[in-house]
């Protein structure tokens, strides 16, 4: 089933956990020439993967590349965001073609042109060739996933209180304005489950700090809070602020768990908290010392993080500004043209995430020098999996909150990803769509956007859009960038249509939480696109904007402005269920194919498959007050297997599913 290939001398990026032999021929399908691999393509073949990547669930027609990258506009253009996930299916098996799945275990960058050069071609190069290409088969979509999971490990559970709705910014400030949203919310009666500190809670950006002035006695606000229902969640950037005095700075200084240049001092970039340092997360003492610092939120009460900044970001490096300034000069000597301004003016744009920096320092990998770029898309990933062993070294049965910007197969064991900076745009709606499906394939299950979008301004329409997904993503959280209008629920008219949505979510819980367990504990994918389930169907290999949650149900979101519904393909009869503005449900048998269904902003619609159930009990304020005696079962079916457990330690199984039946 799972074909194993080694080329050269690959670093090992501990992405799998299989023991896999190595294979003596030559790798199938594809040939091999000047240190790329390529595959012709039929005309009708699907290309599935590539999970956090622009673009369609089928990726061909664009050239995409693994190299984990900050960047801020999620446009049609870009070639990667913050994650590498170089895993892909190839799918032609209905026209009795080729079905297999391939993993490129590789560290560095690597590029997948996929029919954009030839459109018959995937072309994939990675910048050099030491790697480890796996072929992995199977007799049906789920089954080459499931295989390829067991090949990389369990995913992530994340705790059931985070299943819950949850609300951030960019930043709450202070206390009392962490303590107005939760009053907000309790006033318009919306569950929530948690609220996030972004980079302010900080005393100037540094790691592990609290700032005192607008965060006193921080240990009783978080008991606070969680007395109400409410958990805090701050965020942990990669980069330490060089400071004397500083004890994560000294410590980290002192002992050398800092990435250094090529001379061996501390290799200084410029990024949230001004001149700062990288811990090296590849070194396993400096991993375990960075992990061990969580331990001082936890103490206080704090029960997840989100890690940000870890591809690494960096905005400028202590020697990309000292040739800058040396540039800029040359500048002022000469008469600008055009190109000479232009080339003035991006002097220090040029000098975010420049590949000169990624080149320019290095690991310590058990006493080995290892050049920064060479495994650059190991960084975030070993940020989160440090402190998700921290976690465990500390409190070996507690489940906790972890999720990271970066990320590259393998992470996919020690937290979920949230897919960064996108926009309070209606096409980010479709973007998240997509990118779901292809992140679960990857094993990356605890994931979701930022609903509302991030960057720009949020309009009500668009969020409660935005929402309508997001009920059925795992991760479920509002975000949004400084300088935004507000866009929390309560900050828009009507708070009785947010509320109808975000109490669909709760309703949802016991459904969602049981399917994201099943598909854990089973290695399979929480969202799937159609054609997964539905092989044999033409139709459902093309729609590009819907996807199966679960084993039950189908959604179809609106993400067009002003739309008051859409097309729906239906491969199969199903159950329409429909949640009114009043929280009222109805069900309505539709016929297979296509159909026009009314979405008004304030309903939700979804389908449940033909023969199956789906469970919804009563909504709550918080996760925890969820009553699973309050059930009902939905759908033609006849009974549902409901997945419950404590939600909090690690003791799951899948024995915890009982059957219920109508
Ligand atoms: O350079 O911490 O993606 O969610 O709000 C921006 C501030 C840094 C980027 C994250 C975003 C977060 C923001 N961060």
């Amino acid at each position: 089933m799972i074909k194993k290939f080694t080329y050269n001398n690959p670093f090992n990026t501990l992405a799998t956990v299989l023991d896999i032999k190595e294979e003596s021929g030559s790798l199938p399908y594809f040939s091999y020439t000047d240190n790329s691999f390529c595959y012709k393509m039929s005309e009708s073949a699907v290309v599935y993967g590539l999970g956090e990547a622009v673009r369609g669930i089928n990726k061909r027609g664009w050239i995409y590349e693994g190299y984990c990258c900050d960047d801020p506009s999620h446009t049609e253009d870009k070639r990667s965001l913050y994650g590498a996930h170089n895993f892909l299916i190839i799918d032609d098996k209905t026209n009795g073609g080729d079905r297999f799945g391939v993993f490129f275990d590789y560290p560095a960058r690597i590029t997948f042109d996929i029919g954009y050069t030839d459109k018959d071609v995937l072309l994939v190069t990675p910048q050099s060739n030491d790697l480890t290409v796996y072929i992995i088969e199977g007799e049906t979509l789920k089954e080459i996933v499931s295989n390829f999971r067991k090949l990389t490990g369990t995913s992530y559970i994340a705790p059931k209180w985070a299943f819950g709705f949850m609300q951030s910014r960019w930043s709450y400030f202070t206390k009392d304005d962490v303590i107005r949203i939760a009053d907000e919310y309790e006033n318009a009666e919306i569950p929530l489950d948690a609220i996030f500190l972004d980079i302010d809670y900080m005393e100037r950006f540094k790691d592990f700090s609290l700032n005192d002035e607008r965060f006193p006695d921080f240990k009783n606000f978080v008991s606070y809070m969680k007395e109400r229902g409410i958990r805090l969640v701050p965020i942990i950037d990669a980069a330490v602020k060089v400071e004397d005095g500083y004890d994560v700075y000294e410590e980290g200084k002192e002992n050398g768990y800092f990435c250094k240049d090529e001379n061996g001092d501390d290799y200084v970039v410029g990024v949230w908290p001004g001149r700062a340092v990288f811990p090296d997360f590849l070194n396993e003492k400096a991993s375990e010392w960075f992990a061990d610092k969580y331990k001082m939120l936890t103490d206080m009460g704090i029960e997840g993080f989100w890690n940000d900044m870890n591809e690494p970001a960096i905005f400028y490096s202590d020697k990309g500004l000292e040739r800058a300034f040396s540039e800029i000069e040359k500048f002022r000597e000469i008469q600008l043209d055009a190109n000479t301004f232009f080339d003035c003016r991006d002097t220090f744009a040029r000098l975010s995430n420049s590949q000169e920096d990624y080149n320019s320092f290095y690991h310590n990998v058990d006493g080995t020098k290892i050049k920064h770029n060479d495994v650059h898309n190991l960084y975030g990933y070993f940020m989160t999996k440090s402190a998700q062993e921290g976690f465990m070294r500390h409190n070996p049965d507690k489940r906790t909150l972890m999720f990271s910007r970066a990320s590259y197969i393998g992470a996919h064991r020690y937290g979920g990803i949230w897919t960064g900076d996108n926009h309070s745009w209606w096409s980010h709606i479709l973007l998240c769509l997509k990118q779901m499906p292809s992140l679960n394939m990857c094993g990356f299950l605890y994931t979701g956007c930022d609903l509302g979008g991030f960057n720009g301004n949020c309009t009500r329409d668009l969020l409660l859009r935005y929402l309508s997904l997001g009920i059925f993503t795992p991760l479920m959280r509002n975000h949004s960038a400084c300088g935004t209008r507000d866009q929390e629920c309560f900050a828009f008219s009507d708070t009785k249509d947010f509320k109808n949505l975000v109490d669909l979510r709760y309703r949802l819980v016991p459904y969602i939480y049981s399917e994201y367990m099943k598909a854990v504990l089973n290695n399979d994918m929480y969202i799937r696109p159609l054609s997964f389930d539905f092989e044999d169907d033409d139709f459902a290999k093309q729609v590009e904007d819907q996807l199966m949650v679960g084993d039950s149900i189908m959604i179809a979101p609106v993400y067009t402005q002003n739309a008051k519904g859409r097309y729906v393909y239906l491969p199969e009869n199903m159950t329409m269920l429909r949640v009114c503005a009043d929280s009222s449900v109805t069900e309505t048998q539709m016929n297979k194919g296509h159909n026009y269904i009314d979405v008004p902003l304030n309903e939700v619609v979804f389908f449940i498959r033909d023969g199956r159930c789906v469970p919804l009990c009563d909504s709550a304020k918080n996760v925890e007050s969820l009553d699973d005696n309050t059930l009902k079962l939905y759908g033609n079916g006849e009974c549902y297997e409901l997945y419950t457990d404590d939600g909090m330690t690690t003791n799951v199984s899948l024995d915890n599913i009982r059957k219920i039946v109508r």
